[in-house]
């Protein structure tokens, strides 16, 4: 990392800010966390009541608390581009080799990546299979055929199986790398990239 917010960093956080946005109106708010787990949840039978479903949504909302209060900058409730862009470069303009990776930024992915791996698992066994990674990829909208794709190239050993500890080191690359190469830039879709 530098001290410079790549292009390709720019890029991926406007992507993801985008995925985040389920409902298109702009902003990231609780109600869009609030939609993919319901969706992530339906689709696997689990009602209102069921224990992992009150898992994810006790998750989701330390998630949303942890996110609105270190982007969240007015306390609007809402996270716009700016609020999110600006909390990303301030992470990433500290350099690493001084004072290693920022605070925030690292324990804001750490949750995140937590709480995405909680989705994807969803017999909690450590291990997410292609289907928990198609399932996870609809809720967010990205397609079955780049969904499965992806899988495929990030398993690597090619047993179906993706072990937590891989899934959280891709979201964190695709957070983290400025590699235009490195797989965990299409953990969350592909997205197009214009150098
Ligand atoms: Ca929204
Ligand atoms: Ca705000
Ligand atoms: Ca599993
Ligand atoms: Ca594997």
């Amino acid at each position: 990392m530098s001290t410079e917010v790549s292009e390709l960093q720019k890029e991926k956080l406007i992507h993801m800010f985008g995925l985040l946005d389920i409902d298109g109106n702009g902003v990231i708010e609780y109600d869009d966390f609030r939609m993919v787990v319901d969706v992530m949840c339906d689709e696997r039978g689990w009602s209102r009541g069921h224990r992992r479903r009150l898992g994810l949504v006790r998750a989701n909302k330390r998630l949303w608390n942890m996110m609105a209060g270190k982007l969240d900058a007015d306390g609007d409730g809402e996270i716009t581009l700016a609020e999110w862009l600006t909390f990303h470069f301030n992470a990433f303009c500290v350099d690493p080799d001084i004072e290693g990776i920022d605070r925030n930024l690292s324990y804001a992915l750490n949750v995140t990546a937590k709480f995405f791996c909680d989705m994807l698992d969803s017999d909690g066994d450590g291990q997410v299979t292609e289907k928990d990674y198609v399932l996870f990829g609809e809720a967010y909208q990205i397609s079955e055929a780049d969904s499965r794709e992806a899988f495929h190239l990030f398993d690597t050993n090619n047993d179906g199986i993706l072990q937590v500890n891989e899934v959280e080191d891709l979201i964190k690359e695709f957070y983290l790398s400025e590699d235009e190469q490195a797989l965990g830039n299409v953990f969350f879709g592909v997205f197009d990239f214009v150098d």
